[in-house]
């Protein structure tokens, strides 16, 4: 039997978290097959190590986990490489860019097997298939090629997340100390990153959880997450959690059940939700959680535009009425809330594009008004396949298409594009993007976020005072001032390459 060589690609420059995506995968195998794990994180030259370990000759198959985005810097090259010089090995790639973007995968020539979806009973059925010669239509949640078709494999229901195994953190820290992956962060000086939950029950037609998970989430129950973070606790010396969820609050009983467990561990705690779901908690819930160390919390607010949130399909109850007094509830719980906002979806003219970009600046300035302790987070819309949505379809129209070559992803543009920088949509010119980003600028160096937690009293001072007038006459362009500033003194929170906020100590 070949051994299994798991590869994590660097995604992120310096703040390292523990790498769920490839670890889960490892859990699938861990009793069944040889394996070895290489974390492009970690790693100072991730292709010497990944030789020397295929050079042993005792590895067919290489797995690699791929977000878009940065990591593809490493996994297009490596795979690409893999195939060149050990041709008898067998490339499979999972998460989120392959699952997505299949068709440019496959027909780089060097991507055997997509694994779509979750991987966890998936995987170790490919890789018994392809041990015993047997035909791989029966693997569920596969995307491969048959002569000059693209076979998709029936979906399987998201596993029962109790009968998952425990993460094979010993394993991981054999490789890599998990020590550096506990990095200092608001929320503590040693913060790991847990994953308790699969997909999530809405359809947001910019989100690229929907194709993969079609609107069903599982969580893992209260007592084994507990348990789970009190190994990290206890063995690793944790004592700050995020939590990488797509949708951590679904369920208020688990996370009551959840607060009540980890209480006594007086531990710091975040992680994404909806704001109607939280919204919708009772008030004892939202103290509980409090005191069991919930200190912020990620919602999807998108946009101020009721119209739009229709459009997108945000479905549940969300408002922006709703959005402001919420903001406002969670000021008396002392709860901070991050709310992510996306701006520049298309369209009918470039006014009402425009038009649209300056009604959300208007409503993100009326959240921070109502609770200025609100985090916001700007992103330019950067279309997901969401096929079927109007959304895409309107997207389509425009003349926007991906890249039909899987190398042409590295390119600077497309590398920007989902940093959600760069959006290449046809209908945002270069001055709405500008717009977007002198915004960002001025309302950084207006509110420092708490997550800069490096900054001192007098340096926020400094920001506040001189972006005051800007934010209060709505003058955003050529912030030069504050950019030299932010440079210096902060480099201003950047979770798309950074970590959500973590610093590595
Ligand atoms: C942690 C995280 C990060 C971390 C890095 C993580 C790391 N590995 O070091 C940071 C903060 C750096 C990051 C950055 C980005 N991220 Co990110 N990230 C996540 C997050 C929150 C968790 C990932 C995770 O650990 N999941 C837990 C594991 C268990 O789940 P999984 O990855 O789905 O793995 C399962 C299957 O997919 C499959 N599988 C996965 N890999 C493999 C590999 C093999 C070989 C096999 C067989 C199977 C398999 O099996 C696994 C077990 O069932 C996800 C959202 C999410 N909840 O997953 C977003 C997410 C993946 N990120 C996303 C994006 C867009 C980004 C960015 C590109 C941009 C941005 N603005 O955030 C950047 C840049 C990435 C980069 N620098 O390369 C998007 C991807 C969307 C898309 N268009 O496809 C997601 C889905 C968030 C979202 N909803 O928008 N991210």
């Amino acid at each position: 039997m070949g051994k299994v060589l798991l590869f994590n690609p660097r995604s992120a420059n310096h703040s390292w978290r523990i790498p769920n995506s490839i670890l889960q995968v490892a859990a699938s195998i861990e009793d069944k097959w040889d394996y070895a794990l290489v974390d492009g994180n970690r790693e100072r030259d991730p292709w010497e190590k990944i030789q020397q370990q295929l050079d042993t000759g005792t590895f067919s198959y290489f797995g690699c986990t791929v977000m878009p985005g940065p990591q593809l810097k490493q996994a297009i090259p490596f795979t690409k490489q893999v195939k060149e010089s050990y041709p008898r090995v067998t490339t499979v790639w999972g998460g989120y860019f392959p699952s997505n973007q299949y068709r440019s995968c496959l027909n780089s020539g060097y991507v055997d097997f997509i694994i779509d979806g979750p991987g966890d009973f998936a995987f170790p059925r490919l890789l018994e298939c392809l041990e015993k010669g047997e035909d791989c239509s029966y693997v569920p949640n596969l995307i491969y090629r048959k002569k000059l078709e693209i076979v998709r494999t029936q979906k399987e229901s998201i596993p029962d997340q109790d009968l998952l195994p425990q993460l094979p953190y010993e394993r991981l820290n054999s490789f890599y100390p998990i020590k550096g992956y506990l990095g200092k962060s608001y929320l503590g000086q040693r913060t790991a990153a847990y994953h308790s939950s699969m997909g999530c029950p809405f359809t947001c037609s910019f989100c690229a959880v929907v194709p993969i998970y079609n609107a069903r989430w599982k969580g893992r129950s209260a007592r084994l997450v507990y348990k789970d973070i009190k190994y990290l606790i206890d063995t690793h010396g944790a004592d700050a959690v995020e939590f990488h969820d797509n949708n951590f609050f679904v369920n208020e009983k688990r996370t009551v059940d959840f607060s009540k467990l980890i209480l006594q561990e007086r531990i710091a705690w975040w992680g994404e939700g909806r704001i109607d779901t939280v919204d919708k908690y009772k008030d004892e819930s939202l103290a509980l959680m409090r005191e069991a160390g919930c200190k912020m919390i990620f919602f999807g607010a998108e946009t101020g535009s009721q119209e739009l949130l229709r459009a997108m399909d945000k479905g549940g109850m969300q408002t922006p009425d709703q959005m402001k007094r919420f903001a406002e509830r969670l000021r008396k719980f002392d709860i901070i809330p991050e709310y992510s906002f996306v701006l520049g979806f298309p369209g009918p003219s470039a006014e009402k594009v425009m038009e649209q970009i300056e009604n959300e600046i208007a409503f993100i300035k009326e959240v921070k008004r109502i609770n200025p302790d609100t985090e916001i987070i700007i992103y330019v819309y950067s279309p997901v396949p969401t096929e079927g949505s109007d959304l895409y379809e309107q997207v389509k129209e425009s003349g926007f298409r991906f890249p039909e070559k899987l190398d042409d992803w590295l390119s600077h543009d497309w590398q920007t594009f989902d940093l959600r920088k760069n959006p290449l949509t046809p209908w945002l010119k270069p001055y709405m993007v500008d717009k977007i980003k002198d915004f960002e600028t001025v309302l950084n160096a207006r509110y420092p976020t708490v997550a800069d937690f490096k900054l001192t009293r007098f340096q926020k001072l400094v920001m506040k005072k001189l972006s005051g007038l800007r934010y209060q006459l709505n003058f955003f362009a050529f912030p030069y001032e504050l950019k030299i500033l932010q440079k210096f003194w902060l480099r201003y929170r950047q979770p798309e390459v950074e970590g959500f906020f973590m610093e590595h100590t």
